[in-house]
Formats: structure tokens, sequence, C-alpha cells
């Protein structure tokens, strides 16, 4: 009767998603969150540098609306007013992304890609708390 009320207890911890860790093997994580799970895109709960820097190439291609390979601020500006009205915070924080990748770099007004990959990683390695080369729900 032991070892069932023992599984009964470990079914509940795994159920309310909290970390479990038996000699080294963690079994569950804290989720990732719903923009990070979209970035996740082999679906296993961590978001590997590969996969950070694809999202920001992706989003650089479709910032990039004439596609000379550099994204103005007028580009950026257009882009996420599709998203989002001008007056919402979101707008001016996301825009504010990306113009840091410029300021980070030459300051030309203009954002290339190298500009946003060097970029995303840097974010990468602020995001990943613990230092273990991937951004999972337990870096907080
Ligand atoms: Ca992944
Ligand atoms: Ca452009
Ligand atoms: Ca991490």
């Amino acid at each position: 009767m032991q070892r069932t009320k023992t599984l009964v207890a470990l079914a509940a911890i795994l159920s309310a998603g909290a970390s479990l860790t038996l000699g080294g093997l963690t079994l569950a994580g804290e989720p990732l969150n719903g923009g990070l799970a979209r970035i996740d895109k082999d679906g296993d709960g961590k978001v590997s540098p590969a996969e950070w820097t694809t999202e920001r190439a992706g989003l650089f291609k479709k910032l990039d609306a004439d596609r000379d390979g550099k994204v103005t601020l007028d580009e950026i500006t257009q882009f996420y007013l599709k998203a989002a009205p001008a007056d919402d915070p979101k707008t001016q924080k996301r825009i504010d992304a990306v113009t840091a990748a410029d300021k980070d770099g030459n300051g030309d007004g203009k954002v290339t890609l190298a500009e946003i990959t060097a970029l995303a990683d840097r974010e990468f390695k602020g995001r990943d708390k613990d230092g273990d080369g991937f951004i999972t729900g337990d870096d907080k």
C-alpha cells in the first residue's frame, strides 16, 4: 500500500507542474510561456540558441518591407502599427527592442541582419538566467 500512496503523491506533484528532480534527472519543469513556446519549434520545452536566432532572422525578414537588407525605423513602425495602435505601450517597446540593435551596431538608423543577430545573442544570454544554454520556464 505504501507504494501506491507514493505514486499518487508523485502524480499530484507532476500534475501541479512542479519541477521534480530525481538523481539529477528533471522530470518536469515550468512550461514555457506563450511567446517562448511559439519559438520552441521542436517542442522540447526549451528554446535553443538556434531556435532563438531563427526566430529573430524571421522577424527581420518580415520587418524589411522593401527587402533591401536593412530595416529602417519607418519599416519597423509600419510593421508594429499593424499589430497594435501607436499609443499602445507594447508598440513602443517592440520598436525600441529592434532599434536597440542599431544602437549596439553602427547607429546609422538602419538595422541589418548582422546587427539583429548580434543583439539576439546577447538577449539569449541575458534570458538564460541559470546559464544552462537554453531558455526554459525555469529561467526567471
Ligand atoms: Ca526547442
Ligand atoms: Ca528595408
Ligand atoms: Ca536556461
